[in-house]
């Protein structure tokens, strides 16, 4: 074993191609990889050359960080992220959430593309996630030592940043919903039956992703932010088969909404 920490590693590697300090990291989900291009003075560094980031299979995923600034602010953009169901590890994140806390990041803003449990909610909404359930039995944290890996989650998800999102909604007139979402391992998508409990359990959106993300970032002292961009119904709300096909169409119109928010957000937090 190396003296060194992957992320420690990745971190020095970084900081010898830019003297910038971000100070909000992002992590881009399914088809929401074209915001990585609004960044200014990009710096970009492939996961296949950062150590210990895993390389993506997702092929709507694109495998980047990205340091540069938006909005004036600082910032570390992961352009593509690894699933659990792609290495059976809850934990495969680990190193670039480390990595952004190492660069400086005092924050998160995590997006996905999810399934909604509303029908009113349609494709191309986003969604504050306000809390979530973790419906796996995993949690990345396995195998952590110390008393921190005991990490409290009553409010992982950052008021301040919620009231963010929630100005810039209202300032761009955007449509956010708020709600709870629910994190199944994938990759086979949700039974009716599944997204049935889920919705009696209190969730409103359904995805493979964010959540073990959340509790990293938790234990590294992160302030975390999630949005959800709603693709398509859960299974059974309609009678049509689900697809990543559908995943993709619908992610760009998020996309398109997100580029208007990230950056007030961004903004109002450096100022703060
Ligand atoms: Cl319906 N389920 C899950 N788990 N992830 C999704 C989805 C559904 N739609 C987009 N992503």
């Amino acid at each position: 074993m190396s003296e060194i920490s992957n992320a420690a590693r990745a971190a020095a590697m970084i900081a010898a191609r830019t003297d910038l300090k971000p100070l909000v990291g992002m992590v881009l989900g399914s088809g929401l990889g074209s915001f990585a291009d609004s960044v200014e003075g990009a710096v970009r560094f492939s996961f296949a050359e950062l150590p210990g980031f895993p390389v993506s299979t997702v092929s709507s995923h694109k495998g980047e960080l990205i340091v540069g600034r938006i909005a004036g602010q600082p910032v570390a953009v992961l352009s593509g992220r690894a699933h659990y169901y792609e290495h059976g590890e809850a934990a495969v994140m680990k190193t670039p959430i480390e990595v952004l806390k190492l660069i400086g990041c005092r924050a998160v803003i995590l997006t996905n593309a999810a399934g909604g449990l509303h029908l009113e909610v349609g494709p191309g909404e986003l969604m504050l996630i306000t809390d979530h359930i973790n419906f796996t039995g995993s949690n990345p944290l396995v195998g952590e030592l110390g008393d921190e890996r005991f990490v409290g989650m009553s409010q992982a998800y950052d008021p301040r940043l919620q009231e963010l999102f929630r100005e810039a909604a209202a300032a761009e007139g955007i449509a956010l919903h708020a709600g709870v979402y629910v994190w199944f391992t994938g990759p086979s998508f949700e039974t009716p039956a599944e997204i049935r409990a889920a919705k009696i359990l209190g969730g409103d959106a359904v995805g493979m992703s964010t959540v073990p993300e959340v509790i990293l970032a938790r234990y590294m002292g992160l302030e975390v932010a999630a949005v959800s961009t709603v693709t398509n119904p859960a299974a059974g709300l309609t009678d049509q088969e689900l697809s990543h096909e559908e995943v993709k169409e619908a992610a760009p119109k998020g996309a398109e909404k997100l580029r208007r928010l990230l950056p007030r957000v961004i903004k109002g937090y450096g100022a703060a």
